[in-house]
């Protein structure tokens, strides 16, 4: 299951989840559960290389193939039968693959996955969180006729009490005949009707804007959510369709504050690494949904998709619950030379591409992030960041854009995003009075900004090791943690001059045994307030007391 609600009913979809052939030349042969990381078997737990995943699928009537890989981690060939159908970078983002024609009966998939580092790899690096190694999402087999829905896009909007909604649809035609039909789009008692007509071995993106009526708003308390129901015709005949699952709400900056329906926002929220020490970063759903129990049992009612694009199914389930998503490109703390890496430009380019493609009808995302903790303050640096937030603006105008810093007094990215967010770790890192470093740090970004802007703090946090325990409130107790996230929180939810915080972090991570984030004990960044098998630290009740609070 890719998603948690059905994306088609005319077009034939089947999963090809299950068990896979893996082939690692110097550890052996296994039996591979898709999704998954291959760290789950034990010879493999830190390996990093190549890997050749082979499974047999069998067609029961010629047709066009579509494959849809919702993330292999973290480069992957993909073979149909011998011939070469893709080639993908970047382990958090989708991918899909066409095969024109397939003969009924049995044929080969075979993926050649690496999760290697170096040169080819400029996001996925040595970090302080692991890069794991398999086809970790699910993997969808559809059936597609010559001409198919590819995208659905909804964008809401809401002008003098009505609610308006822009629906765009890309359609590509793969046959060498120049197609001609009709899309209609269904929600609820509303209908939109386009022609479309799209040229040979090309796509065409149309778009209506239509008011719609009746419609129940999507909100933290009332995640309303609505089928929109996109079908294809030829000739009166229906030859495909597409299902997305929207949410009326708008979200805007303006002046110091950020408002979900014309109503300010205040964000109680969780940094959120895809890890678990049993499945690695390829949580199964029911981890997922214990992960969002966890989180909304404290009080929280935010997460930041640190610091990559999430599997679409925890998206999905934030979309039910009313949780605001902060999503965010893949990068985390690469310095100017890893930014200038020469496959860069091109991988960030692709992964908020596929992000703002894949996630753009996801009503709990209410921000758009880009390179977490980057070079913000050097001149070259300030071009990547000003080209990704560019960028970003042309692929979705409808949501506020950020990033988080950690270039204290010296980032020169600051007039560039919508809101202003940074990174701080009071009482851990240094002994700074979490009050007083954030007013000098405030009043800094904001005369850099230059203008009014709202401000969140996308970090703050303390490491404690599950089940150290003392009296001496030592570093990496679970005391010692309680005490600076209680003192830390309090502080800042005080405060009216912030839009929200963000804790470091849900869960316990693996990290990557390099550099010095070997440093970490145990080789995980213990800043989670439930480790890895989500078992609540001390600071867990410490973080529901504040959380649980209205704000
Ligand atoms: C940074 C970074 C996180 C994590 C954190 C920490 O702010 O963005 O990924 O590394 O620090 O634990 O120090």
């Amino acid at each position: 299951m890719d998603r948690l609600f059905n994306t088609n009913i005319i077009r034939k979809k089947s999963s090809l989840d299950g068990m896979w052939d893996l082939f690692i030349e110097q550890k052996g042969s296994f039996s591979m559960a898709v999704p998954g990381c291959w760290e789950q078997i034990p010879s493999l737990a830190s390996f990093k290389g190549n890997g050749t995943y082979k499974r047999k699928v069998k067609i029961s009537k010629s047709s066009n193939l579509r494959l849809t890989f919702k993330g292999v981690s973290h480069t992957a060939d993909v073979y149909f039968d011998g011939e070469k159908i893709a080639h993908h970078y970047n382990a958090y983002t989708p991918f899909s693959a066409i095969v024109k024609n397939a003969d009924a009966g049995e044929h080969e998939l075979k993926v050649e996955v690496d999760n290697t580092f170096g040169e080819h790899s400029a996001l996925h690096v040595p970090n302080d969180y692991y890069t794991y190694g398999g086809i970790t999402r699910p993997v969808t087999l559809e059936y597609i006729p010559d001409c198919f829905i590819e995208y659905v896009h909804f964008t809401p909007k809401l002008a003098d009490d009505k609610w308006y909604a822009q629906i765009e649809a890309c359609v590509s035609n793969i046959s060498d005949d120049d197609f001609s039909g009709n899309i209609v789009s269904t929600l609820g008692e509303n209908e939109v009707i386009m022609n479309v007509n799209v040229l040979a071995n090309s796509k065409k993106i149309v778009s209506a804007e239509t008011e719609f009526k009746n419609v129940f708003v999507w909100s933290e308390k009332e995640p309303n959510l609505y089928l929109l129901d996109t079908v294809l015709y030829e000739n009166d005949c229906a030859i495909d369709d597409l299902i997305e699952r929207v949410g009326f709400r708008t979200v805007k900056v303006e002046g110091k504050k950020i408002y979900l329906n014309n109503k300010e926002i205040y964000f109680k929220g969780f940094n959120r690494h895809e890890d678990h020490p049993m499945f690695g970063c390829a949580l199964p759903l029911q981890a997922m949904s214990y992960d969002m129990e966890l989180m909304l049992d404290t009080g929280a009612n935010a997460v930041r998709t640190s610091h990559y694009p999430n599997d679409e199914r925890f998206l999905d389930m934030c979309d039910e619950r009313g949780v605001l998503v902060w999503e965010e490109n893949h990068a985390r703390g690469l310095n100017l030379q890893q930014m200038q890496n020469v496959n860069f430009d091109k991988q960030c380019e692709d992964c908020i591409d596929e992000m703002v493609l894949y996630h753009y009808n996801h009503p709990s995302i209410v921000i758009w992030g880009i390179l977490n903790e980057c070079a913000s303050d050097e001149p070259k640096g300030r071009e990547k960041y000003e080209k990704q937030l560019k960028q970003l603006g042309r692929l979705d105008a409808s949501r506020p854009k950020s990033f988080a810093t950690c270039r204290h007094f010296t980032d020169i990215c600051l007039d560039l995003p919508d809101i202003l967010s940074v990174n701080l770790y009071p009482l851990w890192y240094d002994d700074s009075k979490p009050t007083q470093q954030l007013n000098e740090e405030k009043a800094w970004m904001e005369k850099m900004a230059g203008c009014g802007k709202p401000f969140l703090i996308t970090e703050f946090g303390a490491g404690a090791v599950y089940g150290y325990r003392s009296d001496t409130c030592a570093r990496w107790t679970e005391e010692r943690q309680e005490q600076i996230l209680d003192t830390v929180i309090e502080e800042y939810m005080q405060r009216d001059d912030l839009s929200g915080i963000f804790l470091w972090q849900f869960c316990d991570c693996r990290v990557t045994e390099e550099h010095w984030f070997k440093t970490r004990p145990k080789t995980i960044n213990n800043k989670g307030i439930v480790d890895g098998y989500r078992r609540k630290k001390l600071a867990y009740q410490t973080v529901k007391k504040h959380y649980s609070k209205q704000k």
